[in-house]
This record gives C-alpha cells, sequence and structure tokens, in this order.
C-alpha cells in the first residue's frame, strides 16, 4: 500500500512539473510573425567601432537598408597592404540596428569598379541561404529582397559566394542587430568589435600589398588574427574611449572564417553576457567563447581608469598576430578597489616585435617522377586548389572564373600557366575568346605541387600535352 501512493505521488508530481514547464513556455512563445508595423524608416548604418542609436521603444517598421559593397586596398599593419572586400567600406561592414517585428527592405549594390560577383548571408534572416539565394549580385548591379526579422539577438552578415571562404576571407562579414520589443536596457556607451584571420601570402610584417593565401586559409594557419580588419585599428589613438562609472555595451563579432575567438578584456570581469548573442545571460564571466559565424554582446561597468585590453586569449593571436585592442578608461582613482597603478601599453613591447623560431629545413629532394605519375599526383593537388574556382572539369564560371579546358591561353603559354599559379594573376585577360578582367591569388604550392598539377590540366579535357617539370617551375620561380 505504501509503494502504491509513492508511485502515485511521483507520478502525480512529473504531470503537474509537465503542464508548468509547458504553460511558461507558452506563455513566453508570441507569434513575432504578426507584429504589425508602423510606417517607414530608412536605417542608420554606422562603420565600425561605432554603432546605430538603439531603436528604444519605436513601433515596428519598414526598416530600408541600403548596403553597398567595395574592394578596397587598406592597410593590415604598417607597410603591409591588402585588397579587402568590403560591406560599406569597412571591416567589419556597417553595423544593421533593428527591433523584432520589423520588416527589412534590403538594397545589396555591388560598385562597377569591383571585380567580382558578391551576395549577402544574414544570419538574422528566416529564409533560404539567409537571404544568399535573392541577393547575388554582378559588379555594376543592386538586387532587393525583403525579410521580417522573426528572432531577436545579435546575429552575423557575411558574403556567401564561391568560394566562399576566401570571400569571407578578405572582410566580408559584419553585424546585424535585432533588438527585443521595448530595446536593449541603455548603457552609457556602445561599441562594435569583430575579429576575423586573415591569410597572405608573405609572413605577418612582410612589406608591400600581401595576396590572399588559399593554401593557408585551407590549412587554418593564419598570418593575422585582429579586430576590426587591421592589427592598429583599435590601439593607441584608435582606443575605445570611456569614463569611470560608465556601463559598456561591446557588441562582438567573429567573422572567422576558421578561428573560434576567447574574448577577453584584461583587468575587467563582464558583469553580463548574452551568451551567443541569444537571450541567455550569464554574470560574472572571463572569457567568453564566439564561434566563427557567431557573436556576444557583453557588459561591464568600468571602475578605475586605465587602459583596458582586449584581447582573443588564444594568446599568441593577440601579443604575435594582432588581436589585441584597447579601451582607455579616463577619470578618479579608486584605490580600494584597486590600489597600483595601471600602465599603459603594458604588453605593447611584445606585441611590436616579431619573434622568429628558427626555421625546419624545408628543402625536399627532387625525385623524378614518370609523366604518368605527375598527372596523377597532380589530380589530387587541382582538386584542393583549382577545383573551387576553375570547377571539376575545368569548364569555369563564365565572365568570372576562365576555363581551363581546351584554353588557348594555357595551350599557348607553358611560362604565363606557370607563373599564374606561382605569382598569381590579374588584370584583363581574353581566353578563348572571352575577356575576364579578376584575380587569381598565387598558390603557395612547392615546384613539384605546380608541375604535377599543370600536368594534370595539360593532359586532360582536350588540352595540348604540354610538359611541365619541377625545374621548369624553379626557373620561373627564381625570375
Ligand atoms: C580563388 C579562385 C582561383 C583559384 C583557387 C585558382 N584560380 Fe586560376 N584563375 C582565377 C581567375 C579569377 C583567373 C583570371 C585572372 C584574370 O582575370 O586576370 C584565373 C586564371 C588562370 C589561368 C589563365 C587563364 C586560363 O583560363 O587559362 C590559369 C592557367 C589558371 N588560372 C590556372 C589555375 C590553376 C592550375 C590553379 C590551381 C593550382 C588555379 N588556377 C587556382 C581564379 C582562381
Ligand atoms: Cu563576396
Amino acid at each position: 500500500m505504501k509503494n502504491k501512493i509513492t508511485l502515485f505521488s511521483m507520478l502525480l508530481g512529473v504531470a503537474v512539473a509537465f503542464t508548468a514547464c509547458k504553460h511558461s513556455a507558452e506563455n513566453k512563445q508570441i507569434d513575432t510573425s504578426k507584429i504589425p508595423v508602423k510606417g517607414e524608416i530608412v536605417a542608420e548604418l554606422t562603420s565600425p567601432p561605432l554603432v546605430p542609436k538603439p531603436i528604444g521603444k519605436r513601433d515596428a517598421a519598414k526598416l530600408k537598408v541600403s548596403l553597398e559593397i567595395l574592394e578596397l586596398e587598406g592597410e593590415m599593419v604598417d607597410g603591409v597592404k591588402y585588397t579587402y572586400w568590403t560591406f560599406g567600406g569597412s571591416v567589419p561592414g556597417q553595423f544593421i540596428r533593428a527591433r523584432v517585428g520589423d520588416e527589412v527592405d534590403f538594397l545589396l549594390k555591388n560598385h562597377p569598379d569591383n571585380k567580382l560577383p558578391h551576395n549577402i548571408d544574414l544570419h538574422a534572416v528566416t529564409g533560404p541561404g539567409g537571404g544568399a539565394e535573392s541577393s547575388l549580385v554582378a559588379p555594376g548591379h543592386e538586387v532587393s529582397f525583403s525579410f521580417k526579422c522573426l528572432n531577436p539577438g545579435l546575429y552575423v552578415y557575411h558574403c556567401a559566394t564561391a568560394p566562399v571562404g576566401m570571400h569571407i576571407a578578405n572582410g566580408m562579414y559584419g553585424l546585424i542587430l535585432v533588438e527585443p520589443e521595448g530595446g536593449l536596457a541603455p548603457v552609457d556607451k556602445e561599441y562594435y568589435v569583430m575579429q576575423g584571420d586573415f591569410y597572405t601570402e608573405g609572413s605577418y610584417g612582410e612589406q608591400g600589398l600581401q595576396a590572399f593565401d588559399m593554401n593557408k586559409a585551407i590549412k587554418e594557419e593564419a598570418d593575422y588574427v585582429v579586430f576590426n580588419g587591421n592589427v592598429n585599428a583599435l590601439v593607441n589613438d584608435n582606443a575605445l574611449q570611456a569614463k569611470v562609472g560608465e556601463t559598456i555595451r561591446l557588441f562582438v563579432g567573429n567573422g572567422g572564417p576558421n578561428l573560434v575567438s576567447s574574448f577577453h578584456v584584461i583587468g575587467e570581469i563582464f558583469d553580463k553576457v548574452h551568451v551567443e548573442g541569444g537571450d541567455l545571460i550569464n554574470n560574472n564571466i572571463q572569457t567568453t567563447l564566439i564561434p566563427a559565424g557567431g557573436a556576444a554582446i557583453v557588459e561591464f561597468k568600468v571602475d578605475v581608469p586605465g587602459t583596458l585590453v582586449m584581447v582573443d586569449h588564444s594568446i599568441f593571436r593577440a601579443f604575435n598576430k594582432g588581436a589585441l585592442g584597447m579601451l582607455k578608461v579616463e577619470g578618479e582613482e579608486n584605490h580600494q578597489i584597486y590600489s597600483g597603478k595601471i600602465m599603459e601599453g603594458i604588453y605593447l613591447p611584445e606585441g611590436g616585435t616579431i619573434q622568429h623560431m628558427p626555421k625546419m629545413a624545408k628543402k625536399k629532394p627532387i625525385i623524378a617522377k614518370t609523366p604518368d605519375q605527375s598527372i596523377a599526383d597532380g589530380k589530387s593537388v587541382f582538386a584542393r586548389t583549382c577545383l573551387a574556382c576553375h570547377q571539376s572539369e575545368g569548364q569555369g564560371i563564365k565572365g568570372v572564373f576562365p576555363p581551363l579546358a581546351k584554353s588557348d591561353f594555357l595551350n599557348n603559354n607553358k611560362e604565363k600557366a606557370i607563373d599564374a599559379v606561382l605569382f598569381g594573376l590579374k588584370g584583363e585577360i581574353t581566353v578563348n575568346g572571352e575577356k575576364y578582367n579578376s584575380v587569381m591569388p598565387g598558390q603557395s604550392l612547392t615546384d613539384q605541387e605546380v608541375a604535377d598539377v599543370l600536368n594534370y590540366v595539360y593532359n586532360n579535357w582536350g588540352n595540348n600535352k604540354t610538359f611541365v617539370t619541377p625545374i621548369n617551375v624553379r626557373d620561373r620561380r627564381a625570375k
């Protein structure tokens, strides 16, 4: 009898708990797709580290967003140039601020001076490709689509044009904030910070215009890991500013393409973290993880003056690859909270120098391969390094990537073909009567791999069976 009662009360308990759960979930669920819109607003867009004004208590509206894609040369670090692909002329792209229920009319413009087609995938969109499917746009064209913001949160947007990794690696990402009904709680200062990893032909600090390196990107061997597009974006004169006693909100994103950020502010504790940019709030956090293609909102009050240093706490990235920013706090000392002196730039001397490790002997002996062996080995090099752009049968993509199949350019000129793979190729070229004016990044391959991949290409798809040796490649490389 006693057993029966216990079992019965247990079952009852489970049933009560179950209905309670269901109830609270129902109470929370408002159908945001039904929120009516009133009027039309032109969205304020800002370049980092600034964010647009808070939405406050306004009603949901039709929000007009107009974003222009610009391919621009910029500076990665002193003396190092890089060609960035941007949403609105900055890396990260312009910040978009909306509220739940807004209907966003999105206009994407691709500047006529740009070389490549692009599109946009906004993680805030409920719909195919996050908008990517409706937004592919060639240089000198514009496209529009619209979406309703159903879920509040901080979301990443990025380009999703093939090769996707390359477009993201060149800086094509940014943040869109969808505020909840009634807006986020007011704070004194808000800033926009976004991490990204970059892959260049030269190693960190190597001077001059540095081309994107697809191979390093595939291997996830970043030369630069930075906040807001370059090493100096948030340091010294570019530091973020605040006053003692202010509450700070950082909208922090991670564009990737590859690396996860362990976001940390040296000398602060986050009072609040909107974990992964969603509703969940965690308190008293030292380091928050921001996935590639993800975001977080961190909030803290600054209590003492000094320079707070923002880092990716995968710490070699901070001191040797650029993932370091500053927030300068001015105001009265408070010796009760912190007795000593916070020294400005205490971590910088290390950051300024590049520390070299002894290089391992890298030269491999050249072993003569048979032509058949070279062609066979070239197949996998092609799949790994060329296929994403020139396509599986070397057919290319009309107007964007020239064909390697039956290519007169390739078949008439062995040296130019070798040079294209070694050093990249840009400017106008004509292949089988079609003009191309785009950029091929140089590939970091060994002499043998270059010979193999070209032998594979020359011995397939109707090409003229030209044969390339590693010695031919070495001679071109020496030029
Ligand atoms: C990121 C995209 C990309 C990758 C990867 C790439 N290419 Fe290219 N390639 C291009 C573009 C774009 C052009 C045209 C450049 C221009 O307009 O000046 C081109 C041009 C060429 C040309 C000369 C034009 C022709 O069609 O004959 C050759 C040869 C070539 N690539 C071979 C290769 C080989 C071999 C690989 C791999 C080792 C490779 N490419 C990897 C984008 C790429
Ligand atoms: Cu793009």
